[in-house]
Parts: structure tokens; sequence; C-alpha cells
């Protein structure tokens, strides 16, 4: 397939910035100022990027616990992001939430449930507005390799796919869930595509970190969806190059696998390779966007750190109706 330039450079904008955003995080976690906790989605980028380029206005999104950044993608303010893993009343969810309450529903981002594998429900939820109001939208459910093992999962597939419902279901398989590598976790080499012709939905595999071969696969179907018939499974093979957690020390795994997909399946380096030769951009144009969004965090971080906490008396807010 051939792309415009405009488009190359919107997939790279979006790809470097959920990529230095995924960064900051980590950067501003070891600098002890997050009071929460971080799930670092570095490496895996493109499977998002990839997907949402696929959106139209009035979709919904339920992201994860990985790749927030995505919901900035998606029209999160860095504000509101930064305030809220700050534990800020200026955060999306006021400071109470952190890394996994990012949500921002003017955007369509439906924020997320801790419990995880229960949101598919939610998402489900989000297809019928969908349907009863006649719209072309589709509702996208992101999912990991481990939760994707989760009963409320088949239960919202089904549901889905007996109602037509227009419901994405992506399931990134960034080859664990915490320690368990998700070849332990599935019979088959992939997990949500291999079951999804079990609930009559149609399936694409494609490489997690190249953007573009997300972008066609879930073209594929994402259309199938929109068109009215019904919904449909995409996997994204990617890889978690941090730990489960920041201080994760991954003695479970062989650190040579880790460093060779660094090394040869960085989706942000790939793209930068591409745009180069393409002469779509010089390594100095590439310069001074980093350096761009990089002072635009820094001053988001400086607002978000100077910004206030809730009140104590505040923290009972939004508990009661
Ligand atoms: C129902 C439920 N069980 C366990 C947990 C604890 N937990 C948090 S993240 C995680 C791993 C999930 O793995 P995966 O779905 O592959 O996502 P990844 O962390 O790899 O992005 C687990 C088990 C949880 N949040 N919810
Ligand atoms: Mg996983």
């Amino acid at each position: 397939m051939s792309y415009e330039k405009d488009f190359l450079e919107k997939i790279y904008k979006d790809l470097l910035e959920t990529r230095m955003l995924e960064e900051k995080l980590v950067e501003i976690y070891a600098e002890g100022k997050v009071p929460g906790h971080i799930h670092s989605g570095v490496g895996q980028e493109a499977s998002y990027v990839g997907v949402l380029a696929t959106r139209k206005p009035g979709d919904y999104f339920k992201i994860g616990h990985r790749v927030i950044a995505a919901t900035c993608v998606l029209g999160n303010p860095l504000d509101t992001f930064f305030g809220e893993i700050l534990a800020k009343k200026t955060g999306n969810a006021g400071g109470r939430g952190g890394v996994n309450h990012t949500g921002r529903l003017c955007d369509g981002i439906l924020g997320m449930s801790g419990t995880l594998g229960c949101d598919a429900g939610i998402s489900v939820g989000a297809a019928m507005t969908i349907e009863a109001e006649g719209r072309d939208n589709v509702s996208y459910f992101f999912v990991g390799d481990g939760a994707s093992n989760r009963g409320p999962v088949y239960e919202a597939m089904i549901l889905a796919a007996d109602w037509k419902l227009p419901v994405v279901f992506v399931c990134i398989d960034n080859g664990f869930g915490i320690s368990t590598p998700s070849s332990y976790s599935s019979p088959k080499d992939t997990i949500l595509a291999a079951r999804a012709d079990g609930f009559g939905m149609p399936s694409v595999v494609v490489d997690g970190t190249d953007p573009l071969a997300v972008y066609e696969g879930a073209t594929k179907m994402v259309e199938y969806t929109r068109a009215g018939n019904g919904p449909s499974v995409i996997e994204c093979k990617c890889y978690r190059w941090r730990g489960h957690f920041e201080g994760d020390q991954c003695a479970y795994r062989d650190a040579s696998v880790t460093e060779k997909n660094i090394a040869e399946r960085d989706c942000v380096k790939n793209f930068e390779q591409l745009l180069m030769e393409q002469g779509i951009k010089t390594a100095e144009d590439i310069a001074r966007q980093r350096a761009e969004f990089d002072q635009a965090m820094n001053e988001s971080i400086a607002r978000s750190e100077a910004a206030p906490e809730m009140t104590p008396e505040e923290i009972y807010d939004y508990l009661y109706v």
C-alpha cells in the first residue's frame, strides 16, 4: 500500500509522542515523583497507534493499564495526563486513580477498571449505544494477552457476536502477563485470534511493532465492523521491553531475547529510518521534533507539580450519588 506524506507524518507524530510519554513516565517514576505506580508500555506503541489510526469521531475506546499515553493520541491533554499521574486535582480523575484512570469521556475514552477484563462489557454497552443511535461508529476494546483469558471477555464476545454489535476486540500480545509467557497461557500461537472463529468473528494477526502493518490489518477488521457486520478481532504481536512494573527484575525471562527485540523491533527507530529513506524527514527534523515535545512535556510536568492536590474532605466526592 502507498501512503500520503501527511498520513505518514501523523503516524510518526503519534508514535514518537507515545514513545516519549512512556519514557517520561519511567523517568519521573525513577525520580520519585509518582505517588502510585506505572506499567511502562515502551516498545508497544505501534500496536496502539496503528489501530487508532482507523478511528473516526464518535468512536469509543477502552485502553488499559499499559501504553496509557495512547489516550493522548486520542486527545487527552498533557496537563490532565500528568496531573493524574502526579495525583493532582487537574488530573483526569482529579488525581484519585493514577495510572489506571486516564479516561476522558469527551474524547470517547471510557476509562478502565483495575479488575482486568471486566471492562469488556462496558465496550459492548458502548456499542449498544452506537447501534441504538444508528451511527457508523465502533467501540474498541484493548486487552492484554493475559487478561484475554478471563471469562468476562468471552461473555462480552458472545453477546457482541449474537447481537452483531460494532465492537473491535484488540488483543495486545506483548509476550507476558506479569511473569507468565503468553505461549504458556495459550495452547495456540495466537490468543483471541485463535478463538475468534468460535464466535463467528473474522480476525487478523499483525506484527505489532510495524505501524503500517497494524494499520492495514486493523483497517480490514474496522471496515467490516463499521459496516454493520458485527464484531471482529485484531491481534498485535509485540514485546514488553520493560518489567511488568518498574523495579521488576525480570528473572523469569531471557535477557538476550529482550535485547534482540529492542535492537530489531523498535517501532520508532524503524519508522524514522523509513521516513528518512523516503525523504520525508531528515535527522535534524527528527531531533527538532523530539526536542519540542520534550519541552512541552517538561513544561506540563512543572505545571502539574505546582497544581493543588485534593483536600482530605474531597476524597469522598463522586463516591456516592
Ligand atoms: C482480574 C485481575 N486479575 C489480576 C490482576 C493483576 N494484574 C494486573 S496487570 C496483570 C497482567 C496482565 O497481563 P496482560 O493482560 O498480558 O497485560 P500486560 O500487563 O502484559 O500489558 C495482572 C495479572 C488484575 N488487575 N485484575
Ligand atoms: Mg501481556
